[in-house]
């Protein structure tokens, strides 16, 4: 049972059954995703103000300051869409963005400790009540920052994926800040850590572009 934070709460994961949408193609699945169209749909604070899901979804999650709003941003080549920050927690609400008939879900950072134990609560409420309801899932981003081992809350929220038989791909970010070798060398070590086999896993950096085509190879494939 996933524990988001260390606020003594553990948080349980009843995810409802739901339904798979997947975008109309007009019979040529080739023509891919247009991310040009990518636009700001809203902002929510609670779950209870979330949309109704009616188109396919791609959430991104991970450790606060990991780089989910920059891994957004290099998707959907617009610098600054997603609001970025050099200070964790900037992202406190769930924020949806819309690209060509596809729901992008950008999902709160958690394990930032220099928030209030209300505030940590309030984000781990977000992301586990996103996952609670009946939405359609059609890819999880678990992102993992590639320089350090794989932590307890990367663990968690692998082990959640894995459980509740959601589709994921796990983006290793900031790889521009590791030379090509020690790069292979983490990814097999964080794949081992998390349990997953490497091609469940991309090696990504939001500063040269690198693994964002192949990103997209796999939301192509689970959205349209
Ligand atoms: N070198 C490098 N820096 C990155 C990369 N991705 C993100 N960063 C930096 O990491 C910091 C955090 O990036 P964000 O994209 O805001 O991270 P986040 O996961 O959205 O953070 P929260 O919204 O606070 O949870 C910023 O200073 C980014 O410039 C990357 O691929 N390479
Ligand atoms: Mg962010």
């Amino acid at each position: 049972m996933p524990n988001w934070e260390n606020t003594g709460k553990a948080l349980t994961f009843a995810r409802a059954p739901y339904t798979m949408w997947v975008r109309d193609s007009q019979g040529d699945n080739m023509a891919g995703i247009n991310y040009q169209t990518a636009r700001f749909e809203a902002s929510y604070g609670t779950v209870a103000q979330l949309p109704a899901s009616t188109t396919p979804e791609v959430a991104v999650a991970g450790r606060s300051n990991v780089g989910k709003s920059s891994l957004l941003n290099k998707l959907f080549g617009r610098k600054g869409l997603v609001k970025v920050s050099a200070t964790p927690g900037k992202t406190a609400n769930i924020n949806f963005f819309e690209v060509d008939g596809i729901r992008f879900v950008d999902l709160p950072g958690y394990g930032f400790a220099k928030v209030s134990q209300k505030e940590k609560q309030r984000w781990a409420d977000l992301i586990s009540g996103y996952f609670a309801q009946e939405r359609s899932f059609n890819l999880v981003i678990a992102l993992v920052d590639i320089r350090h081992d794989a932590q307890r809350l990367d663990h968690e929220m692998v082990g959640f994926l894995q459980e509740s038989e959601l589709p994921f791909v796990v983006a290793l970010t900031k790889a521009d800040k590791l030379g090509r070798s020690k790069q292979a060398q983490q990814a097999a070590t964080i794949a081992r850590q998390l349990g997953i086999s490497r091609d469940q896993l991309i090696v990504t950096s939001s500063e040269t572009g690198l693994g964002i085509d192949e990103l997209r190879r796999r939301i192509a494939e689970a959205c349209l």
